[in-house]
């Protein structure tokens, strides 16, 4: 590459080209309208005079951006400049849903872009539907870190977001007879304006070889001999803050075959099978595995966990390098912060290159890896801990594995110094689990190796002190910390809800609650006034509408804007208890149908909502799914139930999907068995909706009875220390007849399917209902029939409605992030100037 010009070039060069570009681009109509019509034109190649919806999106979608990466420029020179300690995101899954919405309300320029529109016959709207979604995760893990993304951008941190470039998102779910079926998401067919590939942004990736001892300047050092290479490419994603000019960097990685790569090969004349070979570098970034929690030692996998470690490794080298040259600066201007164990190879190549690269002495580096790394784990069972087979980390990563043996060597050693040859603790505490399979825990590297260890909500961290990570709490206390997960208010208020947001500013006074969330409680004033109730209702009836609408569109079911919306939107996993809803459900059925004509008419109508994908070889949670069509043909289909009661499934699940159903929620149920649910991040956005909830006291709803107060909740069941007791009954438990009747219309064939769903009512009845539906089933009944008396009484359910809104401040992610600046990461705001 030509080199770059010296400083007095450059300042020459630069005022010339002040002269030739306005300094920035214009937002007034007529500038916008010129360079929408531009775009169509240039960058989407299509005929100013006609273009449709999706190449208008296109052209939209390049407007932005254009506006969007000024910013980001300006963010990434202030950053230089001032060169604060940054903080590194390091995440394998990123759940960024739509871009265009959020972006251009971040940067203020929303309105101006919808009049423009207007002038040119498009709505804004309809523009912004034809955007697909970036599902490059799998749940809640996935999405939070895209609401820490908007937070940390909008409070000003200097924070880099590291991840990968899948080609194939999370599968698309298609339901074919109540079956689920998977279909790959190849999302980047239509292109991706809001990303920018860095084709001189690369890093070379090794894989397998060989160590070898060598000497240098008479020293003893271990060198690796890789045996394959791959190019990552880095693409980058600007996220911008709202209210502000910053705008930070998502750096995604794509592997591409290596230059180096191969070369013999092709000596050989083999070169169609050469080529062909390179092109195999490219699957470790194509697909995002779709099981979000169970781990199968597969390579590929761990092959993606250290492509994407390496280069953003050796980004935040380069960067440290550029301006540094001790590495005792490294933890003044470095925080890695590792978002579950995925990134936890973090570790091992942080020291394998100032050991072998930088040449540091081992206590040296040490003394770093213990300064920079934060852990964060969203796990609540042991079951759910990742750990990577030797043999398979060995043969990938030879030199990794010697040191994080050697890791492992040295705390063993000084923990038995602090505890004795307690053997059980020194097994269990160890990195190496020994057994028919050697593997690596990466839990307990990360422990051992973080400054702090992060749970996400109290609960959750309670759980880690005194079960999960127990023998590490009593070593090291000071180490557990909690940030009780948030979600961005911009996105799932602003964005999703416009209606909502534009009450709330009127009814605040200002716009400032986008910002500064704990203003929201400000609404408690006015949890009685008349005339808020009026507007409240419109509200949500508006956002009902939109929700019938996709209803009939998508399954051709007509459902009542009278009836309580009921909504259970996640992932499908027993722990969250769809089963239970769906057992309610029949319930439901079977009482409507046992009536007489007046009882009936005491009933609350109810539309129950259903969504989530089932990981595709999770065979039980696949069965739910079934399970809850048969239900809802059955239930749809009875002329005596008519609007009483009706069950839609919502297919395929995603960001876009949750922004359209949660706004237009009566109330929404979290289930999960108490102890089971790390957090939950759903009921927050519901929360801020003002939807009412019917939940388990689990994970972070135990935090929001305290901002709300029980009386405008639905709580129910077993609390988590009551559930370790109730599973020790087991058969002794007595299960109400009410459940065993509604297990038993399903044993029955009541709805078909008898013998599919047999091992499903297995899994629940007797000794193996290990998640307590049973247990759980009464004060689950008793919840709804609350929740059902509250809906009847208009002014009571709108008072809790609001007051669950002006409640949901501490659920906000922007709390969450300045809890981790100031007491994981110690990072300080680096704010561009205007
Ligand atoms: C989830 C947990 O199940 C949730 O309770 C939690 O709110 C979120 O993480 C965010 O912290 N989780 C997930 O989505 N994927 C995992 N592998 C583990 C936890």
């Amino acid at each position: 590459r030509k080199p770059r010009l010296d400083f007095a070039e450059r300042k020459g060069q630069a005022q010339r080209m002040l002269g030739l570009m306005d300094v920035f681009l214009k937002n007034d109509p007529i500038s916008l309208q010129k360079d929408i019509l531009h775009h169509v034109e240039y960058t989407v190649a299509r005929s100013r005079f006609s273009f449709d919806d999706f190449e208008a999106y296109q052209a939209l979608a390049h407007s932005v951006r254009d506006r969007l990466i000024e910013r980001w420029h300006d963010t990434l020179i202030h950053f230089k400049k001032e060169d604060p300690k940054r903080v590194y995101f390091l995440s394998l899954e990123f759940l960024m849903g739509r871009s265009l919405s959020n972006i251009v309300i971040n940067l203020g320029i929303r309105d101006q872009f919808a009049d423009a529109l207007s002038q040119l016959g498009f709505d804004f709207e309809v523009l912004a539907e034809q955007e697909g979604d970036a599902c490059l995760g799998n749940g809640g893990l996935a999405r939070l870190s895209a609401c820490q993304m908007d937070s940390l951008a909008t409070l000003d941190y200097p924070a880099v977001g590291y991840g990968l470039r899948y080609q194939y998102g999370l599968f698309r779910q298609v339901i074919v007879d109540g079956f689920q079926h998977e279909q790959p998401d190849y999302w980047l067919n239509f292109g991706n304006p809001w990303e920018i590939e860095r084709v001189h942004i690369t890093y070379p990736v090794k894989f397998y070889g060989t160590v070898t001892d060598e000497f240098l300047n008479g020293e003893k050092c271990k060198v690796w001999v890789p045996g394959e290479m791959v190019e990552a490419v880095a693409y980058d994603n600007p996220i911008p803050g709202y209210g502000t000019r910053n705008t930070i960097n998502l750096r995604l990685w794509a592997a591409k075959p290596s230059d180096q790569h191969d070369m013999e090969s092709f000596n050989t004349g083999d070169y169609v099978d050469a080529v062909v070979n390179r092109q195999r570098a490219e699957s470790i970034s194509s697909i995002l595995y779709p099981d979000d929690r169970s781990y199968q030692g597969k390579e590929l996998r761990l092959k993606q966990q250290y492509f994407f470690v390496s280069a953003s490794v050796q980004d935040i080298f380069r960067r440290f390098k550029d301006t540094h040259k001790k590495f005792d600066e490294f933890p003044e201007k470095v925080a890695l912060q590792l978002n579950d164990t995925h990134p936890s190879l973090a570790i091992a190549e942080v020291m394998r290159v100032l050991l072998d690269e930088e040449h540091l002495s081992w206590h040296r580096a040490w003394d770093i890896i213990c300064k920079i790394f934060s852990f964060t784990t969203h796990t609540v069972s042991p079951e759910g801990l990742e750990k990577i087979p030797v043999d398979l980390l060995g043969n990938l990563l030879p030199r990794h594995l010697q040191i994080i043996y050697d890791i492992n060597f040295n705390f063993v050693e000084e923990l038995k110094k602090m505890i004795g040859l307690d053997y059980d603790r020194l097994t269990r505490m160890s990195i190496v689990e020994e057994g028919a399979v050697k593997n690596i825990r990466m839990a307990n590297l990360s422990v051992i190796c973080s400054h702090t260890v992060n749970g996400v909500s109290r609960l959750h961290s309670e759980l880690l002190r005194t079960k999960l990570f127990k023998d590490f709490y009593d070593l090291w206390p000071h180490k557990f910390q909690y940030k009780t997960n948030g979600v961005t208010q911009r996105r799932w208020i602003v964005v999703s809800n416009p209606s909502l947001c534009a009450l709330i500013s009127k009814w605040l006074g200002t716009e400032a609650w986008i910002c500064d969330i704990d203003l929201l409680i400000g609404l408690r004033d006015s949890a009685t006034n008349a005339e808020l109730h009026q507007e409240w209702k419109m509200v949500k009836k508006v956002n009902k509408i939109r929700l019938a609408e996709y209803i009939e569109a998508m399954s051709g079911l007509k459902v009542s804007l009278d009836a309580m919306f009921d909504v259970q939107t996640k992932r499908i996993h027993e722990y969250k208890r769809q089963l239970l809803n769906i057992l309610g459900i029949i319930h439901r059925y079977d009482c409507i149908k046992n009536m007489d004509k007046n009882d009936r008419k005491k009933v609350v109508p109810r539309v129950c909502i259903i969504g989530g994908k089932a990981a595709p070889g999770y065979e039980i949670a696949k069965k739910i799914i079934k399970l809850c069509h048969v239900v809802a043909e059955k239930i749809n289909n009875d002329n005596d139930i008519g609007d009483l009661l009706k069950l839609v499934f919502i297919p395929d699940y995603n960001v876009s999907v949750a922004e359209m159903v949660i706004p237009g929620a009566d109330l929404s149920q979290h289930l999960s068995t108490a102890g089971h649910e790390a957090s939950g991040t759903g009921s927050m956005k519901f929360l801020m909706n003002g939807c009412l909830l019917l939940a388990t006291a689990d994970g972070s709803t135990i935090e929001m009875v305290e901002e709300i107060g029980q009386d405008n909740m639905f709580l129910f069941g077993a609390k988590a220390h009551e559930v370790v007791a109730l599973r020790k009954k087991g058969p002794t438990l007595k299960v109400p007849l009410q459940f065993s009747r509604v297990v038993r219309m399903i044993r029955d064939g009541h709805f078909g399917f008898e013998d599919y769903f047999k091992s499903l009512c297995d899994k629940i009845e007797g000794t193996s209902d290990y998640f307590l539906l049973g247990a759980d089933f009464m004060s689950y009944l008793e919840a709804q029939a609350a929740a059902d008396k509250a809906f009847v009484d208009e002014e009571r359910w709108t008072k809790m409605s609001i007051l669950s809104a002006a409640g949901s401040g501490r659920f906000s992610s922007d709390r969450t992030i300045q809890e981790y600046a100031e007491n994981t990461w110690d990072i300080q705001p680096c704010r561009c100037p205007f």
